[in-house]
């Protein structure tokens, strides 16, 4: 059995963060475990209320899941508090398996999920412990204070994420104007994942969906490349697909074939 494990906010509605990342890694066929960051109280139309966990009960959670369980690959999501993410950053730095930074600023709706301090502790903290970042365009901006209006910049702010220490970067496309195109920097190789621009509301926790596809990818053993590849099949599967539950920003398909 392999084991993928996610460090990331709860999101009470199922959409987005751990609920989504374990409904993910269990379609993907790998065992699940989930260390809670942070609570929100939320649903399909906005967030109302965050709550951080501790940082000392977020690493005794983790401590407790690495000394039994440990996983085949890892992920983050959002962790609310620049000391939460330098704990990690200086944990992180002697696993063995490879970790997925997803560098969550803000939610669905734009409500700040990190403030400055966390997003300087990510970039001087976690940054360099990701085996792969993978921000969207307003993530790629924030940490490398490069504006994107197209390919050039984009190219630019990957290779400045790679510098800062990533050892691969995933811009992701949702944001940009037509084609939801993914570009991934790996050392010095570059990929495209291209992606047809879905028109829907529902694309709520797509961010994490995503990662957590590809980390269930790296936990079975895919080369990064094609579990990048895979997810992004998965996600627009489950974004052509979503079931259209709630009245705002609906969640995905978390189910491969439905
Ligand atoms: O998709 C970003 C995200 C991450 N984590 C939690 C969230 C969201 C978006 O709403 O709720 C807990």
């Amino acid at each position: 059995m392999r084991v993928a494990l996610s460090i990331a906010g709860s999101d009470p509605s199922g959409g987005a963060g751990i609920q989504a990342d374990l409904k993910t890694f269990h379609e993907f066929g790998v065992y699940g475990e989930a260390v809670v960051s942070l609570l929100t109280v939320q649903n399909t139309c906005g967030v109302r209320r965050v709550e951080l966990v501790a940082p000392d009960l977020v690493m005794e959670q983790l401590e407790a899941v690495l000394d039994d369980i440990p996983p085949h690959a890892a992920k983050t999501g959002a962790l609310g508090s620049s000391e939460l993410i330098r704990a990690l950053g200086r944990a992180a730095g002697q696993w063995a398996f490879p970790l997925v930074v997803d560098p969550v600023l803000a939610g669905t709706h734009g409500q700040p999920l990190a403030d400055e301090d966390a997003l300087r502790a990510m970039r001087d903290h976690l940054l360099p412990c990701a085996s792969l970042l993978t921000p969207n365009l307003p993530e790629a901006e924030a940490l490398t204070g490069i504006v994107i209006r197209g390919p050039q910049e984009l190219c630019a702010a990957a290779e400045s994420l790679h510098r800062q220490g990533a050892r691969a970067v995933l811009i992701k496309g949702g944001h940009r104007e037509g084609a939801a195109t993914d570009v991934l920097l790996e050392g010095s190789e570059w990929f495209e994942y291209p992606g047809e621009r879905i028109e829907t509301r529902h694309t709520h926790g797509t961010g994490c969906t995503y990662s957590a596809a590809i980390v269930a990818g790296l936990a079975v053993g895919s080369p990064l490349r094609d579990a990048v590849a895979h997810a992004k099949t998965f996600i627009e599967h489950a974004i052509r697909t979503a079931p259209g539950l709630g009245s705002g920003c609906g969640p995905l398909n978390h189910f491969r074939r439905l």
